[in-house]
């Protein structure tokens, strides 16, 4: 019999989609979240409300598992304090859960990790980290989590850079960032049944012409996005942020968000590396 999935953020935006959209496919799912799961249990489904920083609840709820979808924790930008209980202390939790029921982890990863390269920048795998705040640093150590994993105990993971992730795309940068649901339910479902994953990083926006983002290891798990954000294009690509830095940097408003560098910025503020 499959072994059953644990989703943590379930209770989410994205949590509540995959869960609806896996028990669909008939996979047997575990769901978790710090608040109340707001819908009614999909088939096969089972909740259980949990705290990402209780380690002993984390290793129970991943008992028998096969694969850890990991949603949960803070997803925006917010003082480091906040962030660092659910995004360092409990992915933390996840990683050991997994090493001890040799599951994998599919770990919900952000464009906040490369956030201050600059808008049409191309980007591969061989890129720097440019974190845009605690939230996407707390991103990068959730990826290098998932490196030290593998490399010392042969957990598995996919570390997916979700661009923006909605319903449909609503200004203009997602243009290039959007991912579409459908796209990122196939892309989770094939994270957690591809015959071998390794360590993989693989980028979460659709098949978008404008895209900012290149070669990565969707290969290797049999992925390739269907959606594209550009039929959107005559109703959005006039809505630009109001802030110069979020005009100019991949990560948007949150490049903007407490941003306090004075000096004049020439094409790309941060070119002296
Ligand atoms: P969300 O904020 O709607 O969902 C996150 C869930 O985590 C919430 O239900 C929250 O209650 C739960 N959570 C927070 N702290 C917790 C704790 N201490 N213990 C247990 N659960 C806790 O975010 P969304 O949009 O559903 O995103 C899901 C994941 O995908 C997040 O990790 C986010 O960083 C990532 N992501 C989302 C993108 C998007 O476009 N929606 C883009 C890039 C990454
Ligand atoms: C993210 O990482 C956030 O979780 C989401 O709320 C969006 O802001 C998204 O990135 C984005 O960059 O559009």
């Amino acid at each position: 019999m499959t072994k059953p999935m644990l989703l943590t953020g379930a209770s989410g935006a994205l949590g509540r989609m995959l869960a609806r959209e896996l028990a669909a496919t008939g996979t047997a799912l575990r769901l978790t979240d710090i608040q109340a799961f707001p819908d009614p249990l999909p088939a096969g489904a089972s909740f259980t409300q949990a705290d990402l920083e209780d380690g002993v609840a984390i290793l129970r709820l991943a008992e028998g598992c096969g694969a850890v979808l990991h949603f949960g924790g803070i997803s925006v930008e917010r003082p480091f304090e906040e962030i660092a209980g659910p995004n360092l202390r409990g992915l933390f939790h996840i990683y050991e859960a997994a090493r001890r029921e040799g599951a994998r982890v599919v770990f919900a990863s952000s464009n906040h990790t490369i956030g201050f390269h600059a808008q049409g920048e191309i980007l591969d795998l061989d890129c720097s980290f440019r974190p845009d705040g605690f939230y996407g640093l707390s991103k990068v150590y959730g990826e290098l989590m998932g490196r030290l994993y593998w490399d010392k105990h042969g957990v598995e993971n996919a570390n997916l850079r979700i661009g923006s992730c909605l319903p449909a795309p609503v200004e203009a940068r997602q243009l290039s960032t959007w991912l579409s649901y459908p796209d990122l339910v196939r892309l989770v479902h094939a994270c957690a049944t591809a015959p071998r994953l390794g360590h993989a990083v693989i980028w979460g926006s659709s098949r978008n012409p404008a895209s900012w983002w290149s070669a990565d290891h969707r290969e290797r798990i049999g992925w390739a996005p269907q959606d594209s954000a550009e039929a959107w294009r005559p109703s959005i690509e006039g809505i630009l942020h109001v802030n110069e830095v979020a005009r100019r940097h991949q990560g948007g408003a949150f490049c903007a968000h407490d941003f306090s560098r004075t000096e004049a910025p020439p094409r790309n503020a941060f070119s002296l590396d």
